[in-house]
């Protein structure tokens, strides 16, 4: 038995069934690269979904880690508060979209970062109603679920839901919304479900993750805060998967120069380590009274640490630039291999910056999702040395989340891997 069977068999006596797993067992990481219990070496494409941006190990980040090990590991912030904490906040205040004067938590993981967002803008406006969007995924404690906007997996069997959460159409015009339907239809649900008067908050991903990779169209985002203004509703970015500079800014609302009131990141923010954070107007973020906010491993040392070298290798390899360069590769040539023959499964390439994705149908008229061609893709890639992972409601998106310091020649390898696993899986399909 390999070594990979008996750690799948050991996982699945020892390991809640509802915590899915992949096989790929890992031993050790570095940069873009992964090998597991049996030696194979692999091309990360998933970056810890998305948290890796700054490679596996960046040996600025373990120093900093290293190094804070030397003095202390851990505290608790509300009994004994440090220097990098506060400079964190600092530099995140200074760095997040929008010109006033912000403050900022940490906490440790994206949706304990989303919950707090909500608990702040609940205890700012008065009010207790949520607007979130189909497809949106925002965690799985119990509010994340509830604000996620897909039910199996997520919310199966976990009963009731937390009240006045109500979910508005993502636009996504390839699947039959446009950009005024979504308005259209968020300006019906104020007329017949939830009172505006009432709506504490609107969160929404810039381009959303798990939902498959839907970049939000940026004039929709402006439309978005006009209607915030209108109603006096906070709007909270949720770019805890798009942030960091993914798609090719440090934020994904940066792109359409709309600043949110408040701003969740996790994921990329400590490249590896539990660190999250809710960054946003100052007289939001100070609504909530003194002990209403916290956690005991909220801002973790070690993670902060891991946070400010990441911010450093960001301006310093200009992870902006890269990940735009990485982007134009990627697209093209993925655009290149959609227009071949033979390719018609290819229904969307689409991306910004690193964040790409390209979408699997059965035909391009109805598009029609083809999941199980998806999965197919995922496994030949898988077979030839390459991690991949999928994402969509319909489960027909493979993303593309390559660590934004990837080599050149790895890219170019990982692409070709790409190709040769479409092909081989198209061919298998048709036989
Ligand atoms: N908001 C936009 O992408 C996490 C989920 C993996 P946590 N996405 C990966 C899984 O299957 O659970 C995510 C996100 C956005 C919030 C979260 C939640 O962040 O750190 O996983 O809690």
């Amino acid at each position: 038995m390999s070594e990979s069977s008996l750690l799948a068999a050991r996982k699945s006596e020892a390991v809640a069934r509802g915590v899915a797993t992949r096989g790929i067992y890992a031993v050790r990481a570095e940069n873009s690269e992964l090998w597991d219990a049996e030696g194979r070496r692999y091309i990360d494409f998933a970056a810890g979904i998305a948290v890796n941006n700054t490679g596996h190990r960046h040996p600025k980040v373990m120093a900093a880690v290293a190094e804070q090990a030397q003095a202390f590991t851990h505290t608790c912030f509300h009994v004994a508060p440090f220097e990098g904490y506060i400079a964190l906040a600092e530099r995140l205040n200074a760095m997040t979209p929008g010109d006033f004067s912000k403050k900022t938590m940490l906490v440790t993981t994206g949706a304990e970062a989303v919950e707090n967002a909500v608990k702040m803008a609940r205890a700012f406006t008065g009010r207790s109603g949520i607007i979130s969007f189909s497809g949106a995924f925002h965690g799985r404690t119990l509010l994340g679920m509830a604000l996620t906007g897909k039910v199996a997996p997520y919310k199966k069997g976990f009963g009731a839901m937390p009240p006045e959460v109500v979910h508005a159409p993502f636009p996504n015009p390839l699947h039959g919304v446009s950009e005024a339907d979504a308005i259209e239809q968020l300006e019906r649900l104020f007329a017949s479900s939830v009172d505006p008067e009432r709506v504490a908050a609107i969160i929404i991903e810039p381009v959303q993750g798990e939902g498959g990779f839907t970049i939000a169209p940026f004039n929709f985002l402006r439309k978005l805060r006009e209607i915030c203004d209108e109603h006096g509703i906070v709007l909270i970015a949720d770019e805890i998967q798009a942030g960091m500079a993914r798609t090719g800014k440090m934020f994904g609302f940066d792109h359409s120069g709309v600043a949110p009131d408040l701003v969740t990141m996790a994921k990329g923010l400590a490249g590896g380590f539990p660190l999250a954070a809710v960054t946003g107007r100052a007289e939001i973020v100070d609504a909530p009274g003194p002990g209403g906010l916290g956690g005991t491993y909220a801002g973790n040392p070690l993670a902060v640490a891991a946070s400010h070298a990441v911010l450093d290798i960001i301006d310093e390899e200009d992870l902006c630039t890269r990940a735009d360069e990485v982007g134009e590769v990627i697209r093209a040539r993925l655009t290149q291999l959609a227009a071949r023959q033979g390719m018609e499964c290819i229904g969307d390439v689409r991306g910004l910056g690193a964040m790409n994705a390209f979408e699997l149908v059965i035909d391009r008229n109805t598009f029609a999702p083809d999941a199980a061609l998806t999965s197919a893709i995922v496994a030949e890639a898988e077979a030839r040395g390459l991690i991949l992972i999928s994402c969509g409601t319909r489960y027909n998106v493979i993303r593309l989340l390559p660590p934004l310091t990837i080599p050149m020649d790895q890219l170019q390898e990982a692409l070709d891997i790409i190709e040769a696993s479409i092909e081989a899986a198209v061919m298998k399909k048709a036989a």
